[in-house]
């Protein structure tokens, strides 16, 4: 059964390590960059960090494209920066995991390198090569970064697949030297003092049997066909016989893909394969790709309880707004204009902050970071959106004034531009020229200024993280959704034993006046965000919401 666990009750942080803190003014963040901030961590209630990768990468993809699993990337630092770094978090109590990326490697990685040699080379298996048909691609699967997801290699006339761009193969999992060589670099950082792992699209690892074509329908979501190899079990639970299980661990999947009724699959502690999985169902509720949709908050609601049921008796969730792949909390699901942003901010750290989950905070959402105010096609960095470009604008589906305003709410670059440490030149992240521009209103939005000021989204995280350690029922505790139609009010209780509480949160620009369902009573206000006016009364029934503000009361 599912009892008590440390990953449970953390709080996990995610370092984007390239644009969080550069130490040697190249650009570039870097580990002694993260060393540096590491008390600025800790005074905000960190228990973990969740490290992008900081592996060796010729940073096709920014490091998710891994020339050597065991070397730390040049521009990042050295090992010893990786050691001293590791036993500075100790130090602070904090734990670390990293990412590990292994549906795939780069395609300069001593095995591709092999690989392509010819077809008998002794690492040839360790991807996935076939015949081209009818003078084309083995199959139609798509690339998500443009194309198709089939290259032909020059050496050998064969195919490799790549689910993403062609500088990523992916790896062979059918093949057991394969799935050796991932277990001994798992164990390679685990004995290093490592705490585990956060695992990049680990539901594909396993090929569809014969590699068949896709349906028509699915050639737009190739995902939810990538997903569901037939064998991503087994290696799961392989992995965790051979390598997990044998430290103290926290996993967590990059779920993308997994439906709601196929989430358990991974996440039931009986079944022994991962701890947690990231849905993409609440960062992905208003978007299809790159493309823009409308969202209401009964649909947000709805994948709220969704993803809590999936959890059950014996699994346990993730809770998070944005990470490296998504626009910034803030400007996706608040209101970062000037005079609602930090209210907002603040207004849905609580939300993310009391699900019966386990909280991931990208780096700069607890300063209430914004979108970048992207121009043109010249501002991006990211390869997905030269690949969609090329797709859809270059093919003549998309006129491109369509795809660059949808995509300056979408992309990808929203979150990664440098974080805003202070009103110094470059938001202080380097002294240098940073690597993407830093976003032009950090002045207003900056750690210096927040740390010290009681009001600041900064302070509220702070205030929410200590809470949540000191109640378990907002760890632990029943969830329900006491009004799930409700188009301005989201109100769930956490219930653990005798222990009640409520969180109600307006997600509105006006005053609303709630009365509680179900003859629930308020007994008093534990923490609010600073919008309400005056306190509930003991006794309370009636609420008067002010504009974006989030109270959690006891009941
Ligand atoms: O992302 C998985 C993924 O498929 C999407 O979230 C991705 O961002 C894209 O929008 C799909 O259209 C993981 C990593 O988080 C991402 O940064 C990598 O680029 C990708 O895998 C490949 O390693
Ligand atoms: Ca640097």
């Amino acid at each position: 059964v599912s009892g008590p666990a440390w990953w449970k009750e953390a709080v996990v942080y995610q370092i984007y390590p390239r644009s969080f803190n550069d130490s040697n003014g190249d650009g570039v963040g870097d580990l002694n960059g993260i060393t540096a901030k590491l008390d600025y961590l800790q005074t905000l209630g960190v228990d973990v960090i969740w490290l992008s990768p900081h592996f060796d990468s010729p940073n096709a993809d920014n490091g998710y494209d891994i020339r050597d699993y065991r070397k730390v990337m040049a521009e990042f630092g050295s090992m010893d920066d990786f050691d001293r770094m590791l036993a500075e978090m100790k130090k602070r109590g904090m734990r670390l995991i990293i990412d590990l990326v292994v549906n795939h490697t780069s395609d300069e990685h001593r095995w591709f390198v092999e690989s392509r040699k010819s077809k008998d080379n002794p690492c040839r298996d360790y991807y996935i090569w076939r015949d081209g048909k009818d003078g084309g691609a083995p199959n139609n699967y798509p690339s998500f970064f443009g194309g198709s997801a089939w290259e032909k290699d020059e050496a050998t006339g064969q195919y490799y697949l790549h689910y993403f761009a062609k500088k990523q193969p992916d790896l062979n999992w059918e093949n057991p030297k394969v799935r050796a060589e991932v277990y001994d670099t798992m164990r390679f950082w685990l004995d290093k003092g490592v705490s585990g792992f956060r695992m990049d699209v680990i539901p594909f690892i396993s090929k569809q049997d014969g590699l068949p074509d896709l349906p028509a329908d699915r050639l737009g979501h190739p995902e939810f066909v990538y997903s569901n190899g037939p064998r991503v079990h087994q290696f799961l639970q392989e992995m965790n016989r051979e390598v997990l299980s044998h430290y103290d661990t926290m996993s967590v999947g990059e779920a993308f893909g997994v439906t709601f009724e196929q989430a358990s699959l991974f996440t039931d502690a009986r079944r022994q394969e991962l701890n947690m999985i990231f849905h993409f169902d609440i960062v992905r509720l208003d978007r299809d790709g790159w493309r823009k949709k409308d969202w209401t908050l009964p649909q947000l609601k709805a994948a709220y309880v969704q993803i809590d049921r999936t959890g059950g008796a014996h699994g346990w969730n993730t809770s998070f707004l944005s990470n490296h792949d998504n626009p910034r909390a803030v400007s996706h699901f608040g209101d970062d204009s000037p005079e609602w942003r930090t209210v907002s901010a603040k207004a849905l750290a609580t939300l993310m902050l009391t699900q019966r989950a386990t909280p991931f905070l990208f780096q700069g959402d607890e300063l209430g970071m914004t979108n970048y105010p992207f121009r043109g096609l010249e501002d991006y960095d990211d390869i997905e959106v030269k690949g969609d470009w090329h797709d859809f604008v270059e093919s003549g589906k998309v006129p491109a004034e369509e795809y660059l305003s949808d995509l300056r709410q979408t992309s990808r670059d929203n979150a990664r531009t440098p974080m805003q440490w202070s009103s110094a030149p470059n938001g202080g992240f380097t002294t240098g020229k940073p690597w993407l521009a830093v976003n032009p209103n950090y002045a207003q939005i900056n750690a210096a200024t927040q740390v010290d000021d009681p009001a600041s989204v900064y302070n509220h995280h702070r205030r929410l993280m200590a809470l949540r350690q000191q109640i378990p029922a907002l760890i632990y505790g029943e969830y329900r959704d006491i009004d799930p139609n409700n188009p301005k009010v989201f109100a769930y209780t956490r219930i653990q034993g005798d222990k009640r509480y409520l969180v109600a949160i307006n997600f509105t620009h006006e005053t609303v006046a709630y009365t509680l369902p179900d003859g629930l009573k308020v007994a008093a206000t534990l923490l609010d965000n600073g919008a309400a006016q005056q306190p509930a009364q003991p006794g309370a029934t009636q609420l008067s919401l002010q504009p974006w503000q989030a109270t959690i009361y006891e009941l």
